[in-house]
């Protein structure tokens, strides 16, 4: 046995990627995309339309139906289950599952000959899940703050302050909406450690990685925190999973996956992570020193840290490195929908965002920016409806070339807290990055060199590199072979266009204060 498999379980999709250690190869991939595979749920974008007061749940027997199709596809394809050794995976961060104490006895006695939905769906005791995209939970944000004496102290024991997607307010607001089913709750998952239970056949442990994105671990500590848990809900600490290394093994793959598809019985079923932690590591950033930037709905930068750090100005997150050791992850709202609505709003193309296009306008725009927020803003926290061009009228190049260089300036201003400013490489991924005048923004603000990886499906990646190390492999080979930049891709700073966006991160951080009151 020499393959392991990683499964990714995204907000739109669940994908599967085979990977052969010993040759350090992709064999193979595979998904069910939630909205057109699965349309008797009515997830079309993976969760349920129409929520209200910022709530957005999804349903997880969803996730357990994908399980089912995504290995019935697999099967009919001729994969070979008994290859794989080990199998790990990673899950959208945040969102919970909500289970009655029959979970465990259920798990333990699954009939291979139906679908897991049906026999699984009997121990939920909250229908659908609150995900990442839910917003509805400022008043227990608050409450959480207030009960551990204010956002810093958050902070420091979690790695975050108190933050609305975040579990421990959606399992606060449960408590408070339906006391009576928050009662009757044996267990709370996360998304991760819910699939990995599936797999094992056991009620799995959350790992440091995703766990950290609940409010409710001690960071440095790597166990519950009593405070955080004790200002969230009652008896909290009893409905949680113990809360364990990455590496852990959860146990041998359950026999549900034995009997049904042909997966060894010695099969190797590891702790899942979340998407965040496990894109570190199908990157090939786990070690620290490399900063990734992935543009994508929103942008997204994250660093492997050997310490605790948290931002002191409380808008990005720290949480476990699965490879050891700890993570940054920023995350910034105005990604690419910021960049379209620029696009669309001036008449221009993505041309006008290449090397060309950027070419005729000067570097950093003669010393002028440009907010790029068209809408709120999480990093800084702000309310913005459009972006501004303070003090000038641009034109519609200048938008192009001011929108990205803003993003870039915001981006860098707001990750300084991680002490990365003077060393490493950027490795860039995401659909952006494949747009060379954009790529080449990003070296000239950060002042860094720019690589772009081959490898797409980063969280996927790395739940199949997690789990080949965990069996034995060897993680620096595996990088190597499959987190390679992609040749000719990468682009180097220019030292003018550097010493140009010194200055102008200045005036973008007067602009935004002057704007929006912050410092
Ligand atoms: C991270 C976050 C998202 C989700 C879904 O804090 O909310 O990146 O993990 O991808």
């Amino acid at each position: 046995m020499k393959n392991s498999l990683g499964l990714d379980a995204s907000t739109q999709s669940l994908s599967a990627v085979l990977v052969d250690w010993t040759d350090g190869e992709v064999l193979g991939s595979w998904s069910v995309n939630f909205g057109a595979d699965l349309p008797r749920y009515n997830h079309p974008s993976g969760f349920l339309p129409g929520g209200e007061a910022g709530e957005v749940h999804a349903n997880p027997l969803l996730w357990l139906d994908a399980l089912n199709l995504l290995l019935d596809r697999m099967k009919e394809e001729g994969v070979d289950f008994s290859s794989i050794a080990s199998v790990s995976g990673s899950g959208q961060q945040h969102g919970s599952v909500y289970l009655s104490g029959d979970f465990g006895q259920v798990l333990s006695s699954l009939d291979e000959t139906a679908p897991l939905a049906g026999q699984i769906g009997a121990c939920l005791t909250r229908e659908t899940s609150p995900i990442w995209m839910d917003t509805s939970t400022g008043p227990e944000c608050r409450e959480i703050t207030d009960a551990l004496g204010g956002a810093d102290e958050v902070r420091k024991r979690s790695g975050s302050e108190a933050i609305e997607r975040f579990t421990g307010p959606q399992i606060r607001r449960f408590y408070k909406t339906q006391p009576k089913a928050y009662a009757e709750t044996a267990s709370i998952h996360l998304v991760s450690s819910f699939l990995a239970s599936v797999l094992s056949g056991r009620p799995a442990a959350i790992d440091y990685g995703d766990g950290a994105g609940m409010n409710l671990m001690n960071l440095a500590a790597g166990e519950w925190d009593d405070a955080l848990l004790t200002a969230t809900a009652p008896d909290l600490r009893a409905k949680l999973p113990e809360v364990e290394p990455s590496a852990s093994v959860a146990g041998d793959i359950s026999p549900y996956f034995v009997k049904r598809y042909g997966f060894s019985p010695k099969c190797q079923s590891l702790l899942w992570s979340g998407d965040n932690p496990c894109s570190l590591v199908g990157m090939g950033a786990s070690r620290a020193g490399k900063m990734v930037i992935s543009l994508g709905t929103s942008d997204t930068l994250f660093a492997a840290m050997d310490e605790p750090l948290t931002d002191p100005r409380g808008f990005g997150h720290a949480f476990g490195n699965p490879m050891g050791g700890f993570m940054s992850l920023i995350c910034f709202r105005n990604g690419s929908l910021a960049r379209e609505a620029i696009k669309d709003e001036y008449g221009l193309s993505w041309n006008d965002f290449g090397v060309d296009g950027l070419s005729r306008t000067p570097v950093g725009n003669d010393g002028r920016v440009i907010i790029p927020f068209v809408g709120n803003e999480i990093t800084p926290r702000v309310d913005s409806t459009s972006a501004q061009a303070p003090g000038w009228k641009p034109t519609a190049e200048e938008w192009a070339r001011g929108i990205v260089e803003g993003q870039f300036l915001n981006m860098k201003l707001h990750s300084r807290w991680l002490g990365l400013d003077s060393e490493g490489e950027i490795l860039l991924t995401g659909g952006a990055s494949e747009n060379d005048g954009i790529a080449q923004v990003v070296a000239d603000v950060f002042g860094k060199p720019v690589r772009r990886l081959a490898v797409s499906g980063s969280a996927g990646l790395g739940a199949a590199i997690r789990a080949a190390v965990a069996t034995g492999a060897d993680l620096a080979f595996l990088e190597d072979k499959l987190s390679a930049p992609a040749d000719g891709r990468d682009l180097a700073p220019v030292s003018e266009h550097v010493s140009i966006y010194q200055d102008l991160e200045k005036t973008f951080a007067e602009a935004l204060s002057d704007r929006f009151n912050i410092s």
